[in-house]
């Protein structure tokens, strides 16, 4: 199945994606992330699948639609019985501010598992710490972002001054952001999305090396999911904002232990991994989307972790056949 639907979770990114970039730069994010949720919605419903929400826009009583529970997939009651139960993730629009304000790396992105293979993580912050393949297993997010500087560079076979760690750009951040500059190492302050970082420590070219600080929780599961797919690797912890936060991790069958260190497999341990993202805006990692008279041109990244591909796909999508525009290579 897993081949196959990854091509299929890429369509259902793609119309996300050119959904959401219509709101480029018009200061709306809300209208931005409605549109990509409706978007990928409406597209999920076209696609032969059982599928549940377990990462969403909220809970049933305050997201309308990709709420937690949610049924998506067009197979209706009785062919669910049957079908393969698939666990999905979504972010229908990661970095809704940049699009708002046409800033680079907003990305619409979704991973799907078999049921039970992503960690169901409430809404709550997750210390994180992501490194592409080179340096999975080298680093340890309980030793010092000194330590881990050093570490990474010498997996890289790097100096410590020529690797670059991104960091949200968060007052929470000032400590790690005075440590990372004592350390010696290159700081790129992002003002949001934390997800195209982490992936993009992973794909060589992006000129990133790690992503360290605390960001949202739900997106820390589907940067596992990427990041299982390239090799490389997420270590996180739970930072919870209240009591209230806690209670809910508990109820949702996890440990609220902050001082346990989840690692990639702990938050994504799916075998049938499938991971879709598209380019909103362009970034690092992913060209934005591209309007054209009649269409638009969308580049998204797609893998199968089974299947241990990785694909960029690069779409053409047509608005009116009867006035195709002319395909450009
Ligand atoms: C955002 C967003 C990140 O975490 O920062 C959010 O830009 C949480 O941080 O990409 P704040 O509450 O301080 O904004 C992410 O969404 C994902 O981890």
């Amino acid at each position: 199945m897993e081949p196959l639907l990854a091509l299929e979770m890429v369509r259902v990114t793609e119309a996300a994606a050119i959904a959401a970039a219509r709101y480029m730069g018009r200061g709306a994010k809300d209208d931005a992330d409605r549109a990509a949720t409706e978007a990928m919605r409406r597209t999920m419903d076209e696609i032969d699948m059982a599928g549940t929400i377990v990462i969403g826009e909220g809970e049933r009583d305050e997201a309308p639609m990709l709420y937690i529970g949610e049924e998506v997939g067009r197979k209706g009651a009785e062919a669910r019985e049957g079908s393969t139960a698939i666990d999905i993730a979504v972010d229908p629009l990661e970095g809704t501010n940049l699009v708002a304000h046409g800033q680079a790396n907003a990305i619409t992105v979704l991973a799907a598992a078999e049921r039970g293979g992503l960690l169901h993580a409430p809404d709550t912050y997750l210390e994180k710490l992501c490194v592409g393949p080179v340096v999975a297993g080298k680093v340890d997010i309980t030793k010092s972002a000194t330590e881990n500087c050093h570490r990474i560079a010498e997996a890289l076979g790097r100096r410590v001054a020529d690797i670059t760690i991104v960091i949200l750009e968060r007052p929470r951040h000032d400590d790690l952001i005075a440590e990372v500059r004592a350390a010696g190492a290159r700081i790129k302050l992002i003002s949001d999305g934390d997800l195209s970082a982490a992936i993009s420590t992973a794909v060589s070219g992006t000129g990133v090396h790690a992503v360290m600080g605390i960001g949202g929780a739900p997106e820390g599961v589907i940067t596992a999911a990427a990041l299982r797919c390239l090799g490389g690797e997420i270590q996180a912890r739970f930072r919870f904002r209240n009591d209230e936060e806690r209670a809910r991790a508990k109820s949702m069958g996890n440990d609220d232990d902050e001082g346990r260190v989840y690692f990639t497999a702990d938050l994504a341990s799916g075998d049938n991994l499938v991971f879709a993202a598209t380019g909103v805006t362009g970034g690092d990692l992913l060209e934005g989307v591209r309007f054209f008279g009649g269409g638009a041109r969308t580049h998204s990244l797609v893998m199968a972790y089974h299947e241990a591909h990785v694909r960029f796909i690069d779409t053409v999508q047509m608005f009116d056949r009867s006035r195709p525009p002319s395909v450009r290579l």
